[in-house]
């Protein structure tokens, strides 16, 4: 299919997407990303195309695995340097308008309605940034035979990029969904995407919404 650097070879029978942290902590007033001074309504861009995308692997058979960012209620999973950092008005596992800030189970933690989970879909609590880091996610994708990995989901320089990372050193070849992923910094989303494909790809590729869905159907 077309992408960027180049065209993306996919392979139906061995690509999953991955939704990246699609958390009303993120994406919602009163949460964690509202929280550090952002401006969260500029995340509210990526839900519809991360929707979309959701529906077209759930009506091509495909795998949708979904992951969030969040704590244990006791915060053993919390490293200090991480609930420190900054100066945010609120910290993690502080109580906010949406429960704890980003804590399991608390409405914040939860991903925005029009790109839930359905039932039997995986969904990774994760304590970092990366989704393969304290998680089973290898595992997961090792029983499904995925070997490709379509992104999507918040933030496009924090957990996206991670995560990616993670996954092309991994040996997947991974995608980013250009409007499905979001920043709170346009800068940012924009030199994370030229850094994916620049020097031929070095952590993989992009390519439209539109685009992948039709590949996918194709
Ligand atoms: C951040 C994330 N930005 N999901 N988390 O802290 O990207």
């Amino acid at each position: 299919m077309r992408a960027l650097p180049f065209d993306f070879p996919l392979k139906r029978e061995a690509v999953a997407l991955i939704v990246i942290d699609m958390q009303r902590d993120f994406i919602e007033p009163g949460g964690f990303g509202a929280a550090l001074g952002n401006d969260v309504t500029r995340l509210q861009a990526a839900v519809e195309p991360a929707a979309r995308l959701i529906a077209g692997f759930r009506a091509a058979g495909r795998p949708v695995i979904h992951t969030r960012e969040c704590h244990r209620p006791d915060l053993s999973d919390c490293p200090p340097a991480k609930r420190l950092r900054g100066a945010p008005s609120l910290r993690i596992g502080d109580p906010g308008p949406m429960g704890r800030i980003l804590i399991a189970g608390e409405p914040g933690a939860e991903i925005v309605p029009a790109c839930a989970a359905m039932p039997g879909e995986p969904v990774i609590d994760k304590p970092g940034k990366g989704a393969f880091y304290a998680t089973k996610l290898s595992e997961i994708l090792e029983t499904h035979g995925i070997r490709q990995l379509v992104f999507a989901g918040v933030t496009t320089e924090v957990c996206v990029q991670t995560t990616m990372r993670e996954a092309n050193d991994r040996g997947y070849e991974c995608l980013l969904a250009e409007e499905a992923t979001e920043s709170y910094f346009p800068e940012f989303k924009a030199a994370t995407l030229a850094m994916i494909r620049a020097q031929g790809g070095i952590v993989g590729w992009t390519a439209p919404v539109s685009d992948i869905l039709e590949a996918l159907d194709g």
